[in-house]
């Protein structure tokens, strides 16, 4: 009341009750900022790939490649039990497929690799620029789509012309040979052939160039959206709308407000939702005096410090949350939220395990909800009904919700909810032939001068939009160790932990210690990775409780020391330590170390790797 719904934030992260979330607080309320999903996970990727492709998601058919590059991905571990692995493992066996891993660490994707590549962080464009000049000098590309579906060859060719493997090899550390191989192995193979980037490439803060690059090699070999390549993720059919059926007509409340301009920030001229780290500073300056948020865990994701003390400076905060996470424990009002398991649920894809067809799983809470815990149904409609707008959430329940929907291909909530998943549609290879690419040309594009968004970002920043490497360089591009912090620090995903979601279950943490050989029962936070070339000159042993100094900040940790992350760069885990739901927030959070200039210029996406020296604290082992 005071403010008005144009300074309330919306932040949601992977919630069940998503669309109930936004009819209330977007729709019928009205507040419209939200904070981009984009700009903490795949900003950089999926910008580029969207300005390239023209659409926002590629997703890699696995299970039909030939020769497959995890490039800055670990989805052996990152999917565990899910259809990437079951994909890419299929595909080894059945078709003696290569795979290539692209990684500073040795993950379970680099064990079943056929090739393990311990890139220097942070070069992988230069890497992609090589493997695109190998291509074209050895006239591997595929003339007939280069010709025929895309714009800008001439220009890409000229780009790669100086970029050779040598080249690359002294930015890289990847031997030349070994880059003429995989150049040539991707391109053989094509267009059975996908190099796919994500997390490792995103959360760069020269991610979008290097993504860019990696995309083009895509386009250059001609695998898009076909059989083996990179699909176009669509579903292929529409469920039924629950709102039209019922005669209820959505207002878009949202629509006409004011929005401030973030002038000091460039990317924020096209990318529409606020940037993560660009928050505390909207609240400094009282564009955002509320919060609401549903499911997620912005504490741990960057920019760590000044988010809660903006969090702490705001007038109202509510969350939707079943953990006492850093935001829970400063909210104003806490809905304990249900759980997956108590709650129905309802989903639909175009993509992965069933590659050639659109898909729905659904299904039905296996408990009700424990103690005051509430589904996120019951939650929004009951605040709809107080605030006046209950005629918007007619339904019972969200399964009935979900029933109107799947009436439109003739399923109800319970058929599918008891088979778990169906198929429903056949969706086609190659939808450009049909449809074009949704670009500016038409076509695939290898020269980005032709968005004008990033053709006037480029210009505004002083960047291009050429096919270039640009290495970090401390003003735009990320920050660069030197003498005083000499080694790289930035953290991820374990296979035994779901990003900020398990932190606070012993089993799954115990499952991570056990993996690395540690008790948890000792130590119950994340572990610092340090290869023993930089743990011994520094008197570092596994165990040893270490302390990590940034620029900007410091952090303890307990260290160890590893041979599977490459000299010179260290990694943990994400989720723990200030402001996570870890019991007594045990271990680390690194993004205290992170501030609001740590962002891929383009994408606005948070960096996340951060220049460190480490010292051992002495008589104080774990
Ligand atoms: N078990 C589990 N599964 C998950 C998640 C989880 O937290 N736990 N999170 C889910 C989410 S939200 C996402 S977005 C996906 C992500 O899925 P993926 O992207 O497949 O998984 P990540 O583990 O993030 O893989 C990124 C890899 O990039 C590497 N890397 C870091 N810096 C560089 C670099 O400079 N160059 C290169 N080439 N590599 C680099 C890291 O070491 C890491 O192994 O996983 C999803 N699945
Ligand atoms: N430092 C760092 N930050 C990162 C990343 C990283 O690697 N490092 N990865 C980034 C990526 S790729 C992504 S996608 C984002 C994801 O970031 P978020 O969207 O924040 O997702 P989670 O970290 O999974 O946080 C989920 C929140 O939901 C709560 N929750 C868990 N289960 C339930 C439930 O059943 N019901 C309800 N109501 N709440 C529940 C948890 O307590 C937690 O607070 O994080 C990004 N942030
Ligand atoms: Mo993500």
């Amino acid at each position: 009341e005071k403010h008005g719904p144009e300074k309330l934030l919306r932040y949601q992260g992977y919630p069940i009750g998503g669309e109930f979330h936004d009819l209330l607080f977007r729709d019928l309320y009205g507040a419209p900022i939200q904070v981009g999903r984009k700009t903490t996970c795949h900003g950089p990727f999926s910008d580029s790939w969207e300005w390239m492709a023209g659409y926002g998601r590629e997703w890699p058919d696995w299970q039909h490649s030939e020769f497959m590059i995890a490039w800055g991905r670990n989805p052996i571990e990152s999917f565990r039990g899910q259809w990437e692995p079951k994909g890419i493992i299929e595909t080894l066996e059945a078709h003696d497929a290569t795979l290539v891993c692209i990684d500073p660490r040795y993950t379970k994707t680099a064990e079943v690799a056929d090739l393990w590549l311990p890139i220097e962080p942070r070069t992988d464009g230069a890497l992609a620029l090589a493997i695109g000049h190998v291509i074209i000098k050895e006239e591997l590309y595929d003339e007939a789509f280069v010709e025929e579906w895309t714009h800008g060859f001439d220009a890409y060719r000229d780009a790669v012309a100086d970029k050779s493997p040598e080249w690359a090899a002294a930015i890289t550390d990847i031997d030349a040979e070994t880059i003429r191989e995989v150049a040539v192995g991707f391109a053989e193979a094509a267009p059975r052939s996908v190099a796919f980037p994500w997390t490792g490439l995103a959360f760069q803060g020269n991610g979008f160039k290097n993504c860019q690059n990696v995309h083009a090699l895509n386009g250059l070999v001609g695998n898009i959206d076909r059989k083996g390549g990179t699909r176009h993720w669509r579903t292929g059919f529409s469920l039924a709308d629950p709102f039209e059926k019922r005669g209820i007509d959505i207002p878009a409340n949202h629509k006409d407000r004011p929005t401030p301009d973030y002038e000091d920030h460039p990317y924020q001229r096209h990318v529409r939702d606020l940037s993560h780290n660009a928050v505390p500073a909207a609240v400094e300056r009282g564009d955002i005096q509320g919060f609401v948020n549903n499911w997620s865990a912005p504490l741990k994701s960057g920019n760590s410090e000044a988010w809660a003390t903006a969090l702490e400076a705001m007038d109202l905060v509510i969350t939707v949350d079943a953990f006492w996470s850093g935001v829970s424990r400063r909210a104003d009002v806490v809905f304990p939220g249900a759980s997956t398991l108590e709650q129905p649920f309802l989903d639909t894809g175009g993509d992965g395990a069933y590659s050639e067809s659109g898909w729905v799983t659904a299904s039905k809470p296996v408990i009700d909800p424990i103690g005051d815990c509430r589904t996120d149904y019951d939650i929004y409609s009951a605040l709809a009904a107080e605030l006046g707008w209950g005629e918007y959430f007619p339904w019972e329940d969200a399964a009935e919700f979900y029933d109107e929907q799947l009436s439109g291909i003739g399923r109800s909530f319970e058929d599918v909810a008891e088979r778990s998943y169906e198929i429903v549609s056949d969706v086609p290879y190659e939808q450009w032939r049909e449809d074009g690419f949704d670009t500016e040309t038409g076509k695939f594009q290898f020269d980005l001068d032709v968005v004008d968004e990033y053709a006037a970002l480029a210009e505004e920043t002083g960047a291009s939009t050429a096919p270039e490497w640009h290495p970090p360089d401390d003003e735009l591009y990320g920050e660069t160790t030197d003498e005083e912090y000499p080694l790289l620090l930035t953290d991820g995903f374990v296979e035994q932990l779901s990003r900020g979601h398990c932190q606070a279950l012993d089993e799954a943490r115990e499952e991570y210690h056990d993996r690395f050989g540690f008790r948890y029962e000792e130590y119950e936070g994340n572990l610092l990775h340090i290869n023993p070339v930089d743990a011994e000159p520094r008197g570092i042993e596994t165990g040893d409780r270490v302390r990590v100094v940034s620029p900007d900040s410091e952090v303890e940790l307990v260290a160890h020391v590893y041979e599977g992350v490459r000299p010179g760069w260290l990694f943990t885990v994400s989720g723990f330590g200030a402001h996570s739901i870890a019991p007594d927030e045990a271990g680390a959070n690194i993004m205290m170390m992170n501030t609001e200039r740590h962002v891929e210029p383009v994408s606005g996406q948070v960096d996340r790797n951060h220049p460190v020296e480490v010292t051992p604290l002495r008589g104080e082992s774990r």
